[in-house]
């Protein structure tokens, strides 16, 4: 088992594109183990392997209240959804910082489990913000996309100063 390097925003890396998983092999499946092991150490609700600058169609999450409901979902693709609802979002790219985001209230979503079998499932609440904020990474996207610009330049301003602070300490 490992930790797992988490990005930070304004990485570019974050902004990589993933590419469609292939091949279902032990070698993916240590790497969803890491991916489960640095969540919950983080701890997060969920982690996208565009998170630990693996640019492959894979996430992770857990919104259960123990810690006892591991999902894996490689080539997610949401099928269905409806409505609209804001949450307050929070990412492990951008620690720190919570801010409103309009998403899809209810979606089905169907995927790969890490042995490449088809699953389907909807999902609403935490679990539905879920998805589409960890999809959102594979394609290369923050939640601080969709907040002004202003917004988005004082976070990435705070969080350069943040990191730069580090390297002295
Ligand atoms: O841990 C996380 N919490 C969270 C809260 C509200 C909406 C989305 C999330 S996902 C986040 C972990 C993370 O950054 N995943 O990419
Ligand atoms: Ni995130």
């Amino acid at each position: 088992m490992a930790l797992l390097n988490i990005l930070h925003f304004p990485d570019p890396k974050l902004r990589t594109v993933a590419k469609p998983v292939t091949v279902f092999d032990p070698e993916l499946r240590q790497l969803v183990r890491d991916m489960f092991e640095t969540m919950y150490e983080a701890p997060g609700i969920g982690l996208a392997a565009t998170q630990v600058d693996r640019h492959i169609r894979l996430l992770v999450m857990d919104v259960s209240d123990q810690s006892n409901h591991p999902r894996c979902l490689i080539n997610p693709e949401i099928v269905e959804a409806d409505g609209e609802e804001e949450t307050d979002e929070g990412c492990l790219s951008v620690p720190g910082f919570y801010e409103k985001v309009r998403r899809a209230e209810h979606i089905r979503v169907r995927a790969q489990n890490d042995f490449g079998e088809t699953i389907e499932f909807e999902a609403e609440g935490l679990e539905g913000v879920c998805v589409q904020h960890e999809m959102d990474h594979l394609d290369g996207k923050l939640f601080v996309d969709y907040l002004s610009s202003l917004k988005r330049n004082r976070i990435r301003s705070k969080l350069v100063k943040q990191m730069k602070q580090k390297d002295f300490d």
